[in-house]
């Protein structure tokens, strides 16, 4: 009876409980979670490229086997969080198809170029910082399957901030050119890691349902805000600067402030013309089409273990 189903999924929430998938949930509910979990499971996969792209350009073998590190867990990540978004019913081949077919959503940060040695450094001290700022209230999500992935990614989140963090100060504390070229890239990433938290909060068509059901926990620009007041501080350890004037505690509101971001800008980029959305797609249907025959030979192995089962 589907009034006492709704209750039932009502009190779970109200008692900060966790939905699994064998539950009943209303149909809204499934559809903003496998929204949300497929936009970041794409974001995952999207966003190894940026860093990819300096693997074989690395400074060192030291340095080169830790970005490997890196962006091969950024694939996990993806794993796991396709596969979670599996048990809400979409097939991970259809949200592979969706991605490649450019209908998809992944995150705004990744059309904006690497260009520099430098930007790996900005990557996991902005891009994984804001990450973790998003994701550590994801842990509590009431959704079992996400908040349990979310538990094992932030873990490994906090190593990529560290890494990132520990290639700006390195370079920081280098030569004047290796200065300029870690603030330059600081510069690039720091208004695009902002706009990661999403619109501002009377623009977020989706965050009030979202936190009345205990998925979303803070809202779009407490996130922003509370991340601001965290490389703040951070930023004074890497003897850099933030290209912000506007950066400033708010005692009345309890919030840190900063200037104006450009919303039109990230419009752009979602309606799928950033700086880089036509390459990031590009190289993703490449790398399917490459990957067919892995593909093939494991449905074929698959096929055969089966078959030598039933024998
Ligand atoms: N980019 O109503 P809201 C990573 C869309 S971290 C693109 O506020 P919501 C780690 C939004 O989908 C990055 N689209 O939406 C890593 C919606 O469109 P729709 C991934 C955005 O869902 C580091 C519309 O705007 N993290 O990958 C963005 O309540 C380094 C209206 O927005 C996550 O996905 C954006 N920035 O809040 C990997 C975290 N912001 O679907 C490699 C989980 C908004 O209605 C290297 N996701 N939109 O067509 C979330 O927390 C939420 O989904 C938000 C958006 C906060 C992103």
């Amino acid at each position: 009876d589907l009034t006492a189903e709704q209750e039932q999924f009502d009190r779970l929430i109200a008692d900060d409980s966790r939905i699994e998938p064998r539950d009943w949930m209303p149909e809204a509910y499934r559809k903003t979670l496998a929204r949300q979990i497929s936009q970041h499971a794409h974001s995952e996969i999207i966003g190894m490229q940026p860093e990819a792209n300096w693997i074989t350009r690395a400074p060192s073998l030291k340095r080169k086997a830790i970005l490997m590190a890196k962006v091969q867990d950024e694939a996990g990540h993806g794993l796991y969080l396709y596969s979670a978004a599996e048990t809400l019913g979409t097939t991970r081949d259809q949200m592979m198809a969706d991605l490649i077919a450019g209908k998809a959503r992944y995150s705004s940060i990744f059309n904006y170029p690497a260009r520099t040695w430098a930007d790996m450094g900005a990557i996991g001290w902005l891009v994984d910082g804001a990450a973790i700022a998003n994701q550590v209230p994801l842990c509590r999500a009431s959704y079992g399957p996400y908040g349990r992935a979310m538990v094992r990614i932030c873990k490994e989140e906090s190593f990529h901030q560290r890494q990132g963090f520990e290639i700006l100060l390195e370079l920081a504390n280098g030569t004047e050119a290796q200065k300029q070229m870690a603030q330059d890239a600081v510069n690039r990433w720091y208004a695009p890691s902002l706009m990661m938290f999403g619109p501002p909060d009377d623009d977020s068509p989706n965050s009030k349902q979202s936190m009345a059901w205990n998925i979303k926990r803070f809202s779009n620009d407490e996130l922003r805000s509370r991340f601001v007041g965290m490389i703040v501080e951070q930023v004074k350890t890497l003897g850099l600067t933030l290209p912000d004037d506007e950066i400033g505690y708010n005692e009345e509101s309890g919030k840190w402030e900063h200037d104006p971001l450009d919303w039109d800008e990230f419009k752009e980029v979602l309606a799928g013309r950033g700086p880089c959305n036509a390459q990031r797609l590009e190289r993703r249907r490449e790398a399917h089409d490459d990957g067919a025959w892995v593909r093939e030979a494991a449905a074929a192995y698959a096929a055969k273990q089966a078959e030598k089962r039933t024998m």
